[in-house]
């Protein structure tokens, strides 16, 4: 089968609730992957920063086939070997005193809102049933019905309602508007540090300690949604450490399965986390040995490998080269370390077609609300691997192969 034949299988098999490049990939390694005809692509979106370690990272495997050589999965209804030091050397990362595992990052959201909403009526005292928690314009923070209900995205919501009451929304980088959202029934504030499905949207400087202020003067739960802005994606270990602050709680996901297995949790105190009692939540996947093993290895190479110093390093000599280019079509140029956005002028028409024609010269990339390419290779990736990008995608939006507008 080649390509077309793929494409054709999917499409008459699968629902079609994604719009793929068309290219079939058959092999990954670090920054590249190969498609079913043998041609080779840098991987420049890595699984929307799932794939920090890069394709297949050696130790990865290696402690995915270990494990899958004698245990994989026990439930939560006993104990198994690998979650434990799995957890203590999450919390230990992280600086947290518990964490609790889950699989995607949504099931690892909705155990944040759970978490938030219980301990507001256990400890913050808010009448059964009325938690609020505040969310963002443009935000994204998974699939659920709960989760795009509070969605600002018409395509993510629209069809699948009734919604989850008890949210409530200001725009993204607003201190003030959170500020005057606040009521005594507010449990929690939900954020992403930087937005990505919105564009790779970095907020006003200030803001995040701005909010980390107002939610402890008013005894709201900051809730830092790190699953794809953590693990060394944006130039620290964590978003929240431009700003200090991982949050009360704080979501993790993506990269912590070494883009090998869905690995996810939240972290937090024991105040909030004692709130869970057993058999109050869970899931059968949840904290089991495969994904334990895989997830230690992959934190053993985020740290040892230094990927986020590599992020930032790369990431800011990658943005400073991309604002030199001169081009009638790029708007700008936003980000931090290798969490890059590059911002298509309205006049040159969608993204879409620079994707395309990136595609064509061996570069996976995706765009994101229309105007944006996503730029956001495995943090392994090498300064010349870069380069030779950053030639390809000069010569895409200076030359005249985008039919623009
Ligand atoms: C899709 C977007 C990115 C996330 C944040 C939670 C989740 C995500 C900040 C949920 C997941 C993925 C989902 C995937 C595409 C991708 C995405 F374009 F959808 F918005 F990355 F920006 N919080 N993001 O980014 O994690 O349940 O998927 O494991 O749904 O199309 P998940």
């Amino acid at each position: 089968m080649n390509t077309n034949d793929y494409i054709s299988q999917v499409d008459r098999v699968s629902a079609h609730n994604y719009h793929p490049l068309p290219v079939v990939l058959r092999r990954g390694e670090g920054e590249w992957v190969w498609d079913v005809e043998g041609k080779k692509y840098l991987d420049m979106l890595s699984a929307y920063s799932a794939v920090n370690q890069g394709h297949r990272h050696p130790r990865i495997i290696e402690a995915l086939k270990e494990q899958a050589d004698s245990l994989t999965l026990t439930s939560r209804a006993f104990h198994n070997d690998q979650m434990g030091p799995f957890l203590e050397q999450l919390c230990e990362t992280t600086g947290f005193e518990r964490a609790l595992p889950m699989n995607t990052g949504a099931e690892a959201v909705e155990t944040a809102i759970k978490a938030a909403r219980k301990w507001g009526y256990l400890v913050k005292g808010v009448p059964e049933g009325q938690a609020e928690i505040i969310v963002c314009e443009e935000n994204f923070h998974g699939r659920t019905t709960t989760i795009v209900g509070f969605s600002s995205d018409h395509g993510s919501r629209h069809g699948f309602g009734p919604f989850t009451p008890g949210f409530v929304t200001i725009p993204y980088g607003d201190a003030d508007a959170l500020a005057a959202a606040v009521t005594p029934n507010t449990v929690g504030f939900l954020v992403e540090p930087i937005q990505g499905e919105a564009g790779v949207v970095v907020p006003p400087e200030g803001f995040f300690g701005r909010a980390v202020e107002v939610c402890r003067e008013h005894g709201v739960l900051m809730i830092n949604d790190e699953i794809q802005t953590g693990l060394g994606r944006t130039g620290k270990l964590f978003c929240g450490d431009w700003d200090g602050s991982r949050g009360d709680i704080m979501i993790v996901g993506k990269a912590l399965g070494g883009g090998v297995i869905p690995v996810s949790g939240i972290l937090s105190s024991s105040e909030i986390m004692d709130v869970f009692t057993p058999g109050d939540h869970g899931s059968t996947f949840g904290g089991n040995p495969l994904g334990a093993a895989v997830a230690q290895a992959a934190l053993d190479v985020i740290l040892e490998e230094d990927l986020a110093g590599r992020s930032n390093e790369l990431g800011t000599w990658f943005m400073d080269r991309l604002r030199e280019i001169d081009s009638p079509h790029i708007d700008h140029v936003r980000g931090r370390g290798l969490f890059v956005g590059l911002v298509i002028k309205d006049e040159s028409g969608s993204a879409r077609p620079f994707c395309e024609a990136l595609q064509a010269r061996g570069i996976l990339a995706k765009e994101t609300h229309e105007q944006v390419i996503r730029f956001a290779p495995p943090l392994v990736i090498e300064r010349a691997t870069l380069e030779w990008a950053l030639d390809h995608i000069a010569e895409v939006v200076q030359g005249a192969e985008v039919a623009v507008g």
